[in-house]
């Protein structure tokens, strides 16, 4: 099955579409060729290149105001799953689900993986959350949880993500996401040493149940809901539990968790050195963790991220293997549509990385050639990649013009005759 939409609808308006995209294809490839560049290289790189969606995303989101429904989109695991398989089928550029459990808990995952097989979706890493107590929950994590004072908290926590780590296993993932909501609203409410040795014991615990092939991500982020500290605030932080805590404990950095204006391309660099970049959680803010589309306020900073991961590839020397994910929040849009979007502004960063004179660059950069250097970057950055992502997705069976395509579909009107409504609750996702 090649995805939920009929490929005839694809087909029909790719065809539309095809003798100007070859027209320009053909128009980059020689000027691109001038510079001695080859686009079919850049080409099969894009093809190549995988990001995942979460689960929590495909829904509408919310702020603490309000949520605003949209009519048609998912309620139940399986409607997320055929969502993410649309956004698949049209940009051929995220074959996997990121699901949050107890969000995307079932009954039956084993049913889940198959239903996902047969929609050509498979898992990336499962997230656990300890930040929200459940309904009916004897305990509360209102004063953290792998981290609570209390070690009953702490053990109900730990139990938790290793069941999060058996689903994950049934689904067929290899690794887990650990973010914690953990930290203090006022100096003086937690002894900050006593808060990271706590946590640093109950992940060595979680650590111990991961499955030889696994990885744990751990994320960081500076605060909220903690408003004062939180636990895991920074990726220094986050890198001495991960030394602590061995080999499979990789750091992953989203991008909406750093204090304004920090270099997230240098920590890139820092941690793909150090053979601890576990990943990423792409999203953009313009104020602190808005969970925006991908690419929509900063598309310069994405870009030299993805300067720095095709850097450091090279010298990895297949040695890198960072987990692609999105996590945004899309409210006023529909989910589809951002998902879209941020992965081809995900990919056409990558490819315009990969456009960089990586040799001309290092000359510049060991003469001292200021300019020339910020030239080469630039230069790569201002090139418009569409015909080399249009020809991936079109070649791949994918939509030219995605977007359009999914609006010619009909498939939010159609399943707002077949869906229930969702809740208007306010909420974070
Ligand atoms: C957090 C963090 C986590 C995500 C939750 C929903 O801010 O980014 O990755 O699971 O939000
Ligand atoms: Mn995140
Ligand atoms: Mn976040």
């Amino acid at each position: 099955m090649t995805g939920p939409l009929p490929q005839d609808l694809i087909d029909r308006e790719n065809a539309q579409r095809l003798g100007a995209l070859e027209d320009d294809y053909a128009s980059l490839e020689r000027a691109l060729a001038r510079r001695g560049r080859s686009i079919d290289k850049v080409k099969d790189a894009v093809k190549a290149f995988a990001v995942a969606v979460p689960t929590w995303g495909l829904g509408i989101g919310g702020t603490r105001f309000a949520k605003f429904p949209l009519p048609g989109e998912p309620i139940t695991p399986h409607d997320k799953l055929e969502d993410a398989a649309v956004v698949h089928q049209l940009g051929r550029a995220t074959p996997t689900v990121s699901p949050h459990f107890p969000w995307d808990k079932v009954a039956d995952p084993a049913a889940l993986r198959e239903a996902a097989g047969e929609l050509g979706l498979g898992f990336d890493a499962v997230n656990s959350n300890t930040f929200q107590d459940q309904p009916n929950q004897s305990w509360s994590y209102k004063f953290g949880s792998l981290t609570h004072t209390e070690k009953a908290v702490r053990d109900r926590a730990i139990e938790h993500n290793v069941d999060c780590i058996d689903l994950g296993v049934a689904l067929g993932s290899k690794a887990i996401t650990v973010w914690i909501a953990d930290g203090s609203n006022f100096p003086g409410q937690q002894n900050m040493t006593a808060a990271f040795d706590r946590y640093l014991d109950s992940m060595s615990q979680i650590y111990a149940a991961l499955p030889a092939d696994w990885r744990m991500f751990m994320e960081h982020k500076l605060y909220e809901p903690a408003f004062y500290s939180t636990v895991i605030s920074d990726w220094g932080t986050n890198l001495l539990a991960a030394q602590q805590l061995g080999p499979k404990a990789k750091c992953l950095v989203d991008l909406g968790h750093h204090a304004p204006n920090t270099n997230i391309e240098q920590i890139v660099a820092r941690l793909a050195r150090f053979g601890k970049l576990g990943g990423f959680h792409f999203n953009d803010s313009k104020y602190g963790d808005d969970d925006l589309d991908t690419g929509s306020i900063n598309p310069h900073q994405l870009f030299l991220i993805f300067n720095e991961l095709v850097e450091a590839a090279a010298r990895a020397d297949g040695d890198l293997d960072p987990a692609y994910m999105i996590d945004q929040s899309h409210n006023v849009t529909d989910p589809i549509e951002s998902l879209l979007l941020s992965a081809a502004a995900i990919v056409g960063s990558y490819a315009k990385a990969l456009l960089v004179d990586r040799e001309a660059l290092t000359q510049h950069q060991d003469a001292n050639d200021v300019v020339m250097a910020f030239s080469d970057l630039r230069r790569a950055y201002e090139i418009d990649v569409a015909p080399i992502l249009g020809m991936a997705r079109y070649e791949l069976g994918g939509a030219i013009e995605p977007i359009e395509t999914y609006r010619r579909s009909q498939w939010r009107p159609r399943k707002a005759q077949e869906r229930g409504r969702a809740s208007g609750a306010a909420g974070i996702v």
